[in-house]
């Protein structure tokens, strides 16, 4: 039965079948696999900057940003490089290791890719691994960021294809796989992964692992989200998901893109202690670290490393003495 881990070929029957094991049957398997490829008690922090929010001409009825929506959020401008450089200065001092930036576009001008590239160049003079997520991207675009050093480029699937017009009309499945044909082709790591509690059914959630694991290189990174139901979103008022269901899915990217980084994302704030363990234990390796995702709340610093202490949890650089 052991036979090569890193597959390319799961089908959404496969993955159904995974999903529908016992849950501890589920839950050593994926265990098992993440002890085989990962330090079993270390967890990767990445902290998130918000370098342009709201206005957003896209209307993924998830999201607070669009203008499609009726949410109180204060538009704001695109940050200074000065405004970047000090974020990453704190995000390092709490013990990050990755600055992710977002940007509430549809696609960058070449403009507005100007000034992330600076931006990219500012976070790595403070020591800091990159990321960005921009919307869309030429291929060109996605050279340019590459030339300018960017280790990550986040873009999400979000759910499977079939649900995905019930979530997003204005852009298409094909236009986030072309973006991540460009990303990969640029040889940028992609950070790719979906958002759970949409009110899909468990098909849609194999469904999306099932292109999350069938992509040509499998995502360096894999952030699952869970729905943060805003007021004034299509979203809000969804029925929530069954936490360990969410438990299920992790062990099943886990179980599916053995070598990934599997983050907990959104909707942490709104987890227990508990639940976040046994997300932990089903292989997630990685957090967004810091009290604020994009514009809505994150946990507490001090309530998470309360958490990673009691967990014996290593976490980004915060115990390493690199943090000074
Ligand atoms: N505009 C860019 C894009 O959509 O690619 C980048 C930023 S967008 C906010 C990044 C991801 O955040 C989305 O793909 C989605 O998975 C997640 N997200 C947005 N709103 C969320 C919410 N309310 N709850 C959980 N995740 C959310
Ligand atoms: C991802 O998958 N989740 C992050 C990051 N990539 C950019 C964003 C979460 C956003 C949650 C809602 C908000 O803060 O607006
Ligand atoms: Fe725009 Fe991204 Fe929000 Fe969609 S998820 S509305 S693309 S910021």
């Amino acid at each position: 039965m052991d036979t090569d881990p890193i597959r390319h070929d799961w089908t959404r029957e496969e993955i159904l079948d995974l999903l529908a094991l016992p849950f501890n049957d589920l839950l050593y398997r994926a265990q098992t696999v993440h002890r085989r490829f990962h330090e079993p008690n270390t967890v990767q922090a990445s902290t998130l900057l918000s370098i342009k929010t709201g206005g957003c001409p896209e209307d993924c009825a998830y999201c607070p940003q669009s203008v499609h929506h009726d949410v109180p959020l204060q538009r704001e401008r695109l940050l200074q490089p000065a405004e970047v450089r000090q974020a990453a200065r704190r995000a390092r001092q709490a013990g990050g290791e990755r600055f992710c930036m977002g940007a509430a576009w549809r696609q960058p001008s070449d403009r507005q890719l100007e000034h992330v590239l600076e931006m990219i160049r500012v976070v790595k003079e403070e020591g800091l691994e990159t990321c960005v997520t921009l919307g869309m991207l030429t291929e060109t675009q996605a050279r340019r960021l590459a030339a300018a050093g960017l280790d990550y480029y986040n873009h999400n699937l979000d759910t499977a294809p079939e649900f995905y017009g019930s979530i997003i009309t204005t852009r298409q499945y094909e236009d986030r796989l072309r973006t991540l044909e460009h990303v990969r082709r640029a040889g940028i790591k992609v950070c790719c992964g979906g958002i759970l509690g949409l009110g899909e059914d468990r098909s849609v959630r194999a469904g999306l692992l099932a292109q999350l694991a069938t992509l040509p290189e499998h995502p360096h990174s894999v952030p699952i989200n869970l729905l943060v139901q805003v007021e004034g979103t299509p979203l809000h008022g969804t029925p929530r998901l069954d936490p360990l269901e969410f438990v299920r899915t992790v062990a099943a990217a886990r179980i599916l893109m053995p070598r990934a980084q599997v983050r907990l994302s959104a909707g942490r704030e709104q987890m227990s202690d508990e639940l976040q363990a046994l997300c932990f234990l089903a292989g997630a390796n990685s957090v967004f670290y810091g009290e604020r995702l994009l514009t809505q709340a994150n946990p507490a610093e001090d309530r998470d490393r309360a958490l990673f202490e009691r967990l014996g949890l290593r976490v980004g650089r915060l115990d390493t003495g690199l943090n000074a």
